[in-house]
């Protein structure tokens, strides 16, 4: 661990095992399976005493309520007291999370141990936001000088851009910023660019492309002026097929337009760990930012791959976020559990999925500039937890990640709600909301974050079958009519929520929020006992993707597939 201030020990190695034969150490920490723990059983006990407590009375029984089950961070508060939990499933959660060795493999994560087994990887996207610099070492290497001559090499590029040092090839300055990424190349820096858009450069255009469907690259091209472009193209292998195709189509344009092949070295750069692939594209490995094999795509926006955030907020609103990273980092490793926020919402959301038979949970932003959050955390979440194969190989037996989902709330309200309130899921909720707008227009924010906490309650409190009669009554209606109508009107309410609030969406505030549900989601693949950091099931379709690609353009005839498909890949030839 970091503690102790000397270099921390590291690395699962000596390794020398496939990938399907796993590191011993691991093996002997693995408990297997989550429901054979102690606990489990209590807290199947605990569900079935509590299930049909609701959330109004637990409010009325206990005036202290939102002060027990409410943490502040900084300038975040997290409200957790509108989910179904007494202080008795808190305390059983928290074994849950002691009998899982959850602080071990906190430890060990920081520690840079090999903790993503099937790739053989350590996991340190913390050593990114590292900001003590307290060595971190890999194979016995200290990552931490890599890390930061990396955070200068971007910081001096960023410069340039930025203060108009760097030019295209005619002598202009870069106007449009076009990232070419996709999955954790693209995800992350568009949701931080967007969300800190107050702290931007307002003389920059930011643009992300990451589908490779032509439509995408085709109008963000028809947006920018060759010779003000910058090109970043981000992608950690260098060879995934979305990034590489939008990526020689944005060179084409490039050379076309400029009429000049040696304008490349003037519009395209790259964030990789490949530096042939870069260099055989015609970037020079100068202008390539690199990071490290233990850096997960979705976990890479602190790396380079953060890079179109540098250019568009410059290095110092960077560290803001780096630093507000680092300081839930920090709280994760050393809080005790109790206080530990991973650890409490990952722990809440094992609560709904594995003991109600939740299946999804929802995302409600009441925050336009994280209209892009949900998309994000979709893939955080169900890329790391979307498993059935747990660290032993066995299959789990208990319910793992959620379907995560969800969009800006108050849009949301008038489209999905009605499924949140009154349909036959229970669908646990995170709302979201700064306390201060930075567009302080008329009444629109005490009217948007009266809608959040209207929502938030209304799903908690519900109306009662006496509430909506009196509803009725008030409106006039009695008899047969007011009878006939009186069921669609009830709402059951109890529906779990937790609230996230913060003073304003500075740089320092994301960082903790994103870190936040980074941590989260390793709490929750602890308990389940599977392997949040790697993602095999991407693959099948990428490889079939390539094979259905030549008989797609006529180079090969299709066959070997199922009548489904055969059908389709003729109607696509039009051959039918
Ligand atoms: C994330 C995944 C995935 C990845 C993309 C892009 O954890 O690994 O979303 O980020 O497939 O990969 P490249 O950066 O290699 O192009």
């Amino acid at each position: 661990m970091f503690a102790g201030g000397g270099a921390v020990t590291l690395a699962g190695n000596p390794v020398n095992h496939g990938p399907q034969t796993f590191n011993p150490l691991i093996r002997k920490l693995s408990m297997s399976v989550p429901s054979d723990l102690p606990v489990w059983q209590s807290l199947k006990a605990h569900h079935a005493a509590i299930a049909d407590l609701h959330l109004r009375d637990l409010f009325a029984a206990d005036p202290d309520r939102f002060a027990r089950f409410s943490r502040r961070f900084g300038d975040l508060l997290v409200d957790f007291s509108k989910q179904r939990v007494t202080g008795e499933t808190l305390g059983l959660l928290i074994e849950l999370a002691r009998q899982a060795q959850l602080p071990t493999w906190i430890g060990r994560m920081f520690d840079g141990e090999m903790i993503n087994h099937t790739e053989r990887r350590s996991v340190l996207h913390v050593a990114l936001r590292n900001r003590s610099n307290r060595p971190i070492l890999v194979n016995g290497e200290d990552v931490m000088p890599g890390v930061n001559a990396v955070l200068e090499h971007m910081r001096k590029f960023a410069d340039q851009i930025r203060r108009g040092k760097w030019r295209g090839q005619t002598g202009k300055r870069i106007r449009d910023v076009v990232n070419i990424g996709i999955g954790g190349s693209d995800l992350g820096p568009k949701m931080i660019c967007e969300a800190l858009e107050p702290y931007g450069d307002p003389t920059l255009r930011m643009h992300f492309v990451s589908n490779v469907d032509g439509a995408h690259i085709s109008h963000v091209l028809a947006e920018c002026d060759p010779e003000s472009t910058l090109f970043i193209i981000a992608s950690k292998t260098f060879t995934t097929q979305e990034t590489m195709t939008n990526a020689h189509t944005a060179r084409a344009w490039l050379v076309k337009e400029l009429g000049d092949e040696s304008a490349v070295a003037k519009h395209f750069v790259a964030v990789s760990t490949n530096a042939a692939g870069v260099s055989k594209f015609g970037i020079d490995t100068a202008n390539m930012f690199e990071f490290w094999d233990w850096v997960g795509g979705r976990y890479s926006l602190w790396s380079a791959i953060g890079l179109p955030i540098v250019v568009y907020l410059g290095m110092d609103h960077f560290t803001e976020l780096l630093d507000g990273a680092h300081a839930m980092d920090e709280h994760f490793r050393t809080a005790p559990l109790e206080e530990n926020l991973p650890a409490l919402l990952g722990l809440l959301g094992v609560w709904y999925i594995d003991f109600f038979g939740a299946d999804s949970h929802v995302m409600l932003v009441y925050d336009d500039y994280l209209r892009s959050l949900p998309d994000y955390l979709q893939q955080l979440d169900m890329e790391s937890n979307g498993k059935s194969i747990d660290r032993d190989g066995q299959a789990v037996r208990v319910n793992t990640g959620p379907i995560l989902w969800g969009s800006l709330g108050n849009n949301g309200q008038h489209a999905y709600y009605q499924l949140l309130h009154q349909g036959t899921h229970l669908v646990p909720a995170d709302f979201l909301a700064p306390a201060q707008s930075p567009n302080p227009i008329g009444e629109h924010h005490p009217i948007l974050l009266a809608n959040c906490l209207a929502q938030a309650e209304a799903m908690m409190v519900g109306k009662t079958e006496a509430q909506a009669r009196a509803d009725l009554e008030k409106q006039g209606l009695s008899g047969e009519a007011l009878e006939k109508l009186l069921p669609y009107k009830i709402f059951p309410g109890n529906r779990p929520s937790t609230s996230l609030f913060y003073r304003r969406l500075t740089p320092q505030v994301l960082g903790s929020l994103i870190a936040l549900y980074e941590h989260k989601v390793f709490v929750q693949g602890v308990i389940w006992n599977i392997n949040s950091f790697d993602q095999w099931g991407v693959e099948l379709g990428k490889q079939l993707a390539n094979a259905i690609l030549p008989e797609l353009k006529g180079d090969r005839s299709a066959s070997g597939h199922d009548a489904s498909t055969l059908g389709l890949i003729r109607f696509c030839r039009d051959e039918d």
